[in-house]
Protein backbone atom coordinates (compact mmCIF):
# COMPACT_ATOMS: atom_id res chain seq x y z
CA UNK A 1 0.00 0.00 0.00
CA UNK A 2 1.51 3.45 -0.92
CA UNK A 3 1.50 6.01 1.79
CA UNK A 4 -0.57 8.44 -0.40
CA UNK A 5 -3.26 6.03 -0.11
CA UNK A 6 -3.01 5.62 3.52
CA UNK A 7 -3.03 9.26 3.99
CA UNK A 8 -6.16 9.65 2.16
CA UNK A 9 -7.80 6.86 4.22
CA UNK A 10 -6.50 8.22 7.16
CA UNK A 11 -8.37 12.04 5.90
CA UNK A 12 -11.48 10.57 6.27
CA UNK A 13 -11.26 10.54 9.73
CA UNK A 14 -11.16 13.58 11.94
CA UNK A 15 -7.61 13.55 13.24
CA UNK A 16 -6.01 16.50 14.70
CA UNK A 17 -2.72 17.98 13.44
CA UNK A 18 -1.05 17.24 10.54
CA UNK A 19 0.01 13.39 9.54
CA UNK A 20 3.89 13.45 9.68
CA UNK A 21 4.19 9.73 9.05
CA UNK A 22 2.47 6.63 8.82
CA UNK A 23 4.28 2.90 9.68
CA UNK A 24 3.32 0.04 10.15
CA UNK A 25 3.05 -1.14 14.05
CA UNK A 26 2.56 -4.22 15.78
CA UNK A 27 2.37 -8.00 15.16
CA UNK A 28 -0.84 -9.37 14.48
CA UNK A 29 -1.82 -12.22 12.93
CA UNK A 30 -5.28 -11.45 10.98
CA UNK A 31 -5.37 -7.51 10.57
CA UNK A 32 -2.95 -4.68 8.72
CA UNK A 33 -1.99 -1.77 11.30
CA UNK A 34 0.07 1.35 11.62
CA UNK A 35 0.93 4.50 13.53
CA UNK A 36 -0.27 7.75 12.24
CA UNK A 37 2.28 10.08 13.85
CA UNK A 38 0.94 13.75 13.75
CA UNK A 39 2.13 17.40 15.09
CA UNK A 40 -1.04 17.20 16.50
CA UNK A 41 -1.95 16.25 20.41
CA UNK A 42 -2.88 12.75 19.86
CA UNK A 43 -0.67 10.10 17.36
CA UNK A 44 -3.89 7.51 15.68
CA UNK A 45 -3.83 4.19 14.84
CA UNK A 46 -4.94 3.03 11.28
CA UNK A 47 -6.04 -0.59 11.13
CA UNK A 48 -7.12 -2.31 7.73
CA UNK A 49 -9.87 -5.02 9.68
CA UNK A 50 -9.61 -8.40 7.44
CA UNK A 51 -13.18 -8.32 6.60
CA UNK A 52 -12.26 -12.24 4.63
CA UNK A 53 -12.39 -13.05 7.73
CA UNK A 54 -14.37 -10.67 9.76
CA UNK A 55 -17.00 -10.97 7.00
CA UNK A 56 -19.66 -8.65 9.20
CA UNK A 57 -17.71 -5.16 10.04
CA UNK A 58 -20.64 -3.12 10.56
CA UNK A 59 -21.38 -6.15 13.28
CA UNK A 60 -17.99 -5.57 14.50
CA UNK A 61 -17.33 -2.10 14.87
CA UNK A 62 -21.48 -2.45 16.52
CA UNK A 63 -20.08 -4.47 19.29
CA UNK A 64 -17.04 -2.03 19.54
CA UNK A 65 -18.46 1.35 19.91
CA UNK A 66 -21.18 -0.37 22.50
CA UNK A 67 -19.01 -1.75 24.35
CA UNK A 68 -15.99 1.51 24.56
CA UNK A 69 -19.13 4.09 24.98
CA UNK A 70 -20.04 1.96 28.12
CA UNK A 71 -16.97 1.34 29.53
CA UNK A 72 -16.19 5.21 29.11
CA UNK A 73 -19.03 5.64 31.05
CA UNK A 74 -18.43 3.53 34.28
CA UNK A 75 -14.80 5.00 34.40
CA UNK A 76 -16.58 8.48 33.96
CA UNK A 77 -18.79 7.36 36.62
CA UNK A 78 -16.20 6.02 38.99
CA UNK A 79 -14.41 9.38 38.94
CA UNK A 80 -11.14 8.19 36.79
CA UNK A 81 -9.03 10.62 34.80
CA UNK A 82 -6.54 9.77 31.55
CA UNK A 83 -9.99 8.03 30.26
CA UNK A 84 -8.19 8.39 26.61
CA UNK A 85 -5.44 5.75 27.92
CA UNK A 86 -7.99 3.32 29.45
CA UNK A 87 -10.30 2.40 27.18
CA UNK A 88 -10.06 2.47 23.12
CA UNK A 89 -11.39 5.77 21.20
CA UNK A 90 -12.34 4.91 17.41
CA UNK A 91 -13.01 8.48 15.26
CA UNK A 92 -16.42 8.07 13.32
CA UNK A 93 -15.88 8.32 9.70
CA UNK A 94 -16.74 11.17 7.14
CA UNK A 95 -18.45 12.65 10.62
CA UNK A 96 -21.37 10.41 10.18
CA UNK A 97 -22.41 7.63 13.07
CA UNK A 98 -19.91 4.47 11.79
CA UNK A 99 -16.46 4.05 13.36
CA UNK A 100 -15.22 2.63 9.82
CA UNK A 101 -14.31 3.84 6.72
CA UNK A 102 -14.46 1.62 3.27
CA UNK A 103 -14.48 1.69 -0.39
CA UNK A 104 -16.41 -1.22 -1.02
CA UNK A 105 -12.56 -3.17 -1.04
CA UNK A 106 -10.41 -2.23 2.09
CA UNK A 107 -12.38 -1.47 5.67
CA UNK A 108 -10.57 0.95 7.45
CA UNK A 109 -10.76 2.22 11.09
CA UNK A 110 -8.89 4.72 13.47
CA UNK A 111 -8.25 5.10 16.99
CA UNK A 112 -6.50 7.41 19.17
CA UNK A 113 -3.38 5.78 20.23
CA UNK A 114 -2.73 5.54 24.16
CA UNK A 115 0.72 7.14 25.06
CA UNK A 116 3.50 5.75 27.18
CA UNK A 117 2.20 2.67 27.16
CA UNK A 118 4.15 -0.67 27.10
CA UNK A 119 3.19 -4.24 25.58
CA UNK A 120 4.89 -7.27 26.12
CA UNK A 121 5.15 -10.46 24.75
CA UNK A 122 6.21 -12.05 28.26
CA UNK A 123 4.96 -11.68 31.65
CA UNK A 124 6.05 -11.84 35.80
CA UNK A 125 3.57 -13.01 38.11
CA UNK A 126 3.32 -8.87 38.91
CA UNK A 127 1.55 -8.05 35.72
CA UNK A 128 -0.07 -11.24 35.44
CA UNK A 129 -1.76 -10.53 38.54
CA UNK A 130 -2.78 -7.10 37.25
CA UNK A 131 -3.96 -8.47 34.51
CA UNK A 132 -5.85 -11.09 36.08
CA UNK A 133 -7.71 -8.21 37.91
CA UNK A 134 -8.21 -6.15 34.54
CA UNK A 135 -9.59 -8.88 32.40
CA UNK A 136 -12.28 -9.66 35.36
CA UNK A 137 -12.80 -5.76 35.65
CA UNK A 138 -13.43 -6.21 31.85
CA UNK A 139 -16.02 -8.58 32.31
CA UNK A 140 -17.46 -7.37 35.22
CA UNK A 141 -18.28 -3.80 33.41
CA UNK A 142 -19.50 -5.45 30.75
CA UNK A 143 -22.06 -7.46 32.54
CA UNK A 144 -24.43 -5.49 32.30
CA UNK A 145 -24.19 -4.23 28.76
CA UNK A 146 -27.50 -2.80 27.59
CA UNK A 147 -27.26 -3.65 23.95
CA UNK A 148 -26.85 -6.72 22.32
CA UNK A 149 -23.56 -8.48 20.53
CA UNK A 150 -23.28 -10.32 18.10
CA UNK A 151 -21.00 -12.72 17.36
CA UNK A 152 -18.25 -11.45 14.84
CA UNK A 153 -16.73 -14.80 14.14
CA UNK A 154 -19.80 -16.90 15.09
CA UNK A 155 -18.98 -20.14 16.97
CA UNK A 156 -15.11 -18.51 17.30
CA UNK A 157 -14.51 -20.35 20.40
CA UNK A 158 -16.93 -23.64 19.92
CA UNK A 159 -14.13 -26.50 20.14
CA UNK A 160 -16.78 -28.61 18.91
CA UNK A 161 -16.86 -26.37 15.61
CA UNK A 162 -12.87 -26.47 15.63
CA UNK A 163 -12.75 -29.93 16.03
CA UNK A 164 -15.09 -30.68 13.15
CA UNK A 165 -13.03 -27.96 10.83
CA UNK A 166 -10.05 -30.00 11.57
CA UNK A 167 -11.60 -33.39 10.51
CA UNK A 168 -12.49 -31.37 7.30
CA UNK A 169 -8.94 -30.36 6.75
CA UNK A 170 -8.30 -34.06 7.16
CA UNK A 171 -11.03 -35.39 4.38
CA UNK A 172 -10.06 -33.21 1.91
CA UNK A 173 -6.11 -32.76 2.27
CA UNK A 174 -6.14 -29.89 0.16
CA UNK A 175 -2.46 -29.13 0.33
CA UNK A 176 -1.52 -32.95 -0.14
CA UNK A 177 -0.03 -32.60 3.44
CA UNK A 178 -1.41 -35.56 5.07
CA UNK A 179 1.42 -38.14 3.40
CA UNK A 180 3.68 -36.17 6.09
CA UNK A 181 4.29 -38.56 8.65
CA UNK A 182 4.68 -35.44 11.19
CA UNK A 183 0.94 -34.61 10.60
CA UNK A 184 0.22 -38.13 11.20
CA UNK A 185 1.53 -38.09 14.68
CA UNK A 186 0.49 -35.17 15.36
CA UNK A 187 -3.05 -35.66 14.58
CA UNK A 188 -2.90 -39.20 16.82
CA UNK A 189 -2.03 -37.10 19.76
CA UNK A 190 -4.68 -34.39 19.60
CA UNK A 191 -7.83 -36.88 18.47
CA UNK A 192 -7.90 -38.40 22.09
CA UNK A 193 -8.39 -35.61 24.44
CA UNK A 194 -11.58 -34.39 21.75
CA UNK A 195 -13.94 -34.98 23.47
CA UNK A 196 -12.89 -34.21 26.96
CA UNK A 197 -12.33 -30.98 25.33
CA UNK A 198 -15.70 -30.19 24.54
CA UNK A 199 -16.82 -30.08 27.67
CA UNK A 200 -18.16 -26.55 27.40
CA UNK A 201 -20.33 -27.24 25.04
CA UNK A 202 -21.95 -29.84 26.65
CA UNK A 203 -22.75 -27.64 29.63
CA UNK A 204 -24.10 -25.00 27.76
CA UNK A 205 -26.40 -27.53 25.97
CA UNK A 206 -27.30 -28.63 29.54
CA UNK A 207 -28.70 -25.02 30.23
CA UNK A 208 -25.20 -25.49 33.07
CA UNK A 209 -23.36 -22.38 31.42
CA UNK A 210 -23.69 -19.29 30.64
CA UNK A 211 -22.29 -16.82 27.72
CA UNK A 212 -21.00 -13.68 28.39
CA UNK A 213 -19.76 -10.55 26.79
CA UNK A 214 -15.93 -11.71 26.61
CA UNK A 215 -12.99 -10.52 24.61
CA UNK A 216 -12.17 -13.70 23.69
CA UNK A 217 -7.95 -12.57 22.51
CA UNK A 218 -6.97 -12.40 25.74
CA UNK A 219 -3.02 -12.91 24.64
CA UNK A 220 -0.36 -10.70 26.72
CA UNK A 221 0.36 -8.66 23.57
CA UNK A 222 -3.13 -7.13 23.34
CA UNK A 223 -3.03 -5.75 26.59
CA UNK A 224 -1.22 -2.33 27.43
CA UNK A 225 0.58 -1.72 30.83
CA UNK A 226 2.07 1.80 32.23
CA UNK A 227 5.78 2.40 32.94
CA UNK A 228 4.88 0.15 36.91
CA UNK A 229 3.18 -2.53 35.04
CA UNK A 230 0.09 -2.02 35.90
CA UNK A 231 -2.50 -2.09 33.56
CA UNK A 232 -3.78 0.30 31.34
CA UNK A 233 -5.83 -0.52 28.40
CA UNK A 234 -7.48 -3.52 26.77
CA UNK A 235 -7.03 -3.37 22.84
CA UNK A 236 -7.93 -5.67 20.05
CA UNK A 237 -11.65 -5.82 20.63
CA UNK A 238 -12.24 -7.47 17.43
CA UNK A 239 -13.12 -10.87 19.06
CA UNK A 240 -15.46 -8.81 21.66
CA UNK A 241 -18.52 -11.49 22.02
CA UNK A 242 -20.57 -13.62 23.92
CA UNK A 243 -18.67 -16.61 24.93
CA UNK A 244 -17.54 -18.93 27.69
CA UNK A 245 -15.24 -17.35 30.63
CA UNK A 246 -12.79 -19.34 29.99
CA UNK A 247 -12.08 -17.64 26.84
CA UNK A 248 -10.31 -14.99 28.46
CA UNK A 249 -9.39 -17.16 31.12
CA UNK A 250 -7.45 -19.85 28.91
CA UNK A 251 -5.93 -17.62 25.98
CA UNK A 252 -4.20 -15.16 28.76
CA UNK A 253 -2.61 -18.46 30.15
CA UNK A 254 -2.13 -19.77 26.77
CA UNK A 255 -0.11 -16.73 26.14
CA UNK A 256 1.35 -15.54 29.43
CA UNK A 257 2.35 -19.05 31.27
CA UNK A 258 4.61 -20.40 28.20
CA UNK A 259 7.80 -19.17 28.88
CA UNK A 260 8.06 -18.89 24.91
CA UNK A 261 6.54 -17.29 22.76
CA UNK A 262 4.04 -19.54 20.68
CA UNK A 263 5.56 -20.45 17.91
CA UNK A 264 9.58 -20.85 19.05
CA UNK A 265 10.03 -24.42 17.65
CA UNK A 266 12.30 -25.12 21.05
CA UNK A 267 9.54 -27.88 22.19
CA UNK A 268 11.71 -27.96 25.12
CA UNK A 269 11.19 -24.94 26.56
CA UNK A 270 7.58 -24.98 26.54
CA UNK A 271 6.24 -25.50 29.90
CA UNK A 272 3.03 -23.65 31.78
CA UNK A 273 3.84 -21.69 34.82
CA UNK A 274 2.09 -21.98 37.68
CA UNK A 275 3.10 -18.83 39.35
CA UNK A 276 1.89 -17.01 36.64
CA UNK A 277 -1.31 -19.35 36.91
CA UNK A 278 -1.94 -18.58 40.71
CA UNK A 279 -1.03 -14.70 40.25
CA UNK A 280 -3.48 -14.17 37.60
CA UNK A 281 -5.97 -16.75 38.98
CA UNK A 282 -5.97 -14.60 41.94
CA UNK A 283 -6.57 -11.09 40.30
CA UNK A 284 -9.29 -12.70 38.02
CA UNK A 285 -11.24 -14.17 40.81
CA UNK A 286 -10.82 -10.86 43.31
CA UNK A 287 -12.96 -8.87 40.06
CA UNK A 288 -14.72 -11.26 39.14
CA UNK A 289 -16.26 -13.33 42.11
CA UNK A 290 -19.08 -10.94 41.91
CA UNK A 291 -20.69 -12.84 38.79
CA UNK A 292 -18.78 -16.01 38.43
CA UNK A 293 -21.01 -19.05 39.00
CA UNK A 294 -19.82 -22.69 41.03
CA UNK A 295 -19.93 -23.93 37.56
CA UNK A 296 -17.24 -21.75 35.89
CA UNK A 297 -14.89 -21.65 38.83
CA UNK A 298 -14.22 -25.18 38.74
CA UNK A 299 -13.80 -25.25 35.51
CA UNK A 300 -11.29 -22.75 35.39
CA UNK A 301 -8.23 -25.34 35.31
CA UNK A 302 -9.66 -26.72 32.35
CA UNK A 303 -9.69 -23.62 30.10
CA UNK A 304 -6.45 -23.57 30.97
CA UNK A 305 -6.05 -26.81 29.14
CA UNK A 306 -8.67 -26.00 26.20
CA UNK A 307 -6.87 -23.01 24.81
CA UNK A 308 -3.62 -24.67 23.79
CA UNK A 309 -5.21 -27.27 22.37
CA UNK A 310 -7.83 -25.46 20.60
CA UNK A 311 -4.87 -22.98 19.32
CA UNK A 312 -2.80 -26.60 18.53
CA UNK A 313 -6.13 -27.78 16.72
CA UNK A 314 -6.30 -24.53 15.06
CA UNK A 315 -3.26 -23.71 13.81
CA UNK A 316 -3.10 -27.23 12.85
CA UNK A 317 -6.01 -27.02 10.71
CA UNK A 318 -4.87 -24.47 8.90
CA UNK A 319 -1.20 -25.96 7.53
CA UNK A 320 -3.42 -29.02 6.49
CA UNK A 321 -5.11 -26.38 4.50
CA UNK A 322 -1.86 -24.71 3.10
CA UNK A 323 -1.94 -21.63 5.49
CA UNK A 324 -4.82 -19.82 4.23
CA UNK A 325 -6.05 -18.45 7.59
CA UNK A 326 -2.91 -17.55 9.93
CA UNK A 327 -0.56 -14.85 8.61
CA UNK A 328 3.06 -17.12 7.87
CA UNK A 329 7.00 -16.33 8.02
CA UNK A 330 8.23 -19.55 6.57
CA UNK A 331 6.58 -22.51 5.16
CA UNK A 332 6.62 -25.03 8.03
CA UNK A 333 5.51 -22.17 10.42
CA UNK A 334 1.68 -23.08 11.58
CA UNK A 335 3.43 -26.95 12.30
CA UNK A 336 5.96 -25.50 14.59
CA UNK A 337 3.16 -23.49 15.97
CA UNK A 338 1.04 -26.53 16.79
CA UNK A 339 3.90 -28.23 17.77
CA UNK A 340 4.72 -25.74 20.28
CA UNK A 341 0.88 -25.42 21.31
CA UNK A 342 0.70 -29.39 22.12
CA UNK A 343 3.56 -29.41 23.86
CA UNK A 344 1.84 -26.69 26.07
CA UNK A 345 -1.56 -28.10 26.45
CA UNK A 346 0.48 -31.51 27.89
CA UNK A 347 2.27 -29.24 30.13
CA UNK A 348 -0.89 -27.70 31.84
CA UNK A 349 -2.87 -30.95 31.79
CA UNK A 350 -0.32 -32.32 33.67
CA UNK A 351 -0.75 -29.65 36.26
CA UNK A 352 -4.61 -29.36 36.60
CA UNK A 353 -4.00 -30.96 40.05
CA UNK A 354 -1.99 -28.37 41.34
CA UNK A 355 -4.04 -25.32 39.77
CA UNK A 356 -7.21 -27.33 42.27
CA UNK A 357 -4.53 -26.63 44.76
CA UNK A 358 -4.67 -23.19 44.16
CA UNK A 359 -8.83 -22.57 44.50
CA UNK A 360 -8.60 -24.58 47.83
CA UNK A 361 -5.84 -21.91 49.26
C1 LIG B 1 -5.14 -14.32 16.02
O1 LIG B 1 -4.48 -11.36 15.12
P1 LIG B 1 -4.16 -11.84 16.47
O2 LIG B 1 -2.73 -12.22 16.58
O3 LIG B 1 -4.60 -10.86 17.53
C2 LIG B 1 -6.48 -15.03 16.26
C3 LIG B 1 -6.58 -15.53 17.68
C4 LIG B 1 -5.43 -16.47 17.92
C5 LIG B 1 -4.11 -15.76 17.64
C6 LIG B 1 -2.95 -16.71 17.75
C7 LIG B 1 -9.56 -13.45 14.81
O4 LIG B 1 -5.06 -13.16 16.80
O5 LIG B 1 -7.78 -16.19 17.88
O6 LIG B 1 -5.46 -16.92 19.25
O7 LIG B 1 -4.08 -15.20 16.33
N1 LIG B 1 -7.58 -14.12 15.96
C8 LIG B 1 -8.54 -14.48 15.10
O8 LIG B 1 -1.77 -15.98 17.79
O9 LIG B 1 -8.62 -15.60 14.59
MG1 LIG C 1 -6.35 -10.18 17.73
Amino acid sequence: MMRSDLLEIVHHFAVQGKVLDIAPLGSGLINDTFRVKTDGPDDYVLQRINNAIFTDVDLLQHNIDCATAHIRRKLEAAGETDIDRKVLRYLKADGGEKSYWTDGKGYWRVSVFIRDAYTYEAVNPHNAYCAGKAFGAFEAMLADLPDTLGETIPDFHNMELRARQLHEAVAADRAGRMAEPEVQAILAELLPHEEEMCKAERLYREGKLPKRICHCDTKVNNMLFDADGNILCVIDLDTLMPSFVFSDFGDFLRTAANPVAEDDPQVDKVDFRMDIFESFARGYLESAASFLTEIEKENLPYAACLFPYMQAVRFFTDYINGDTYYKIKYPEHNLVRTRNQLALFKAASAKVPQMFGVWET
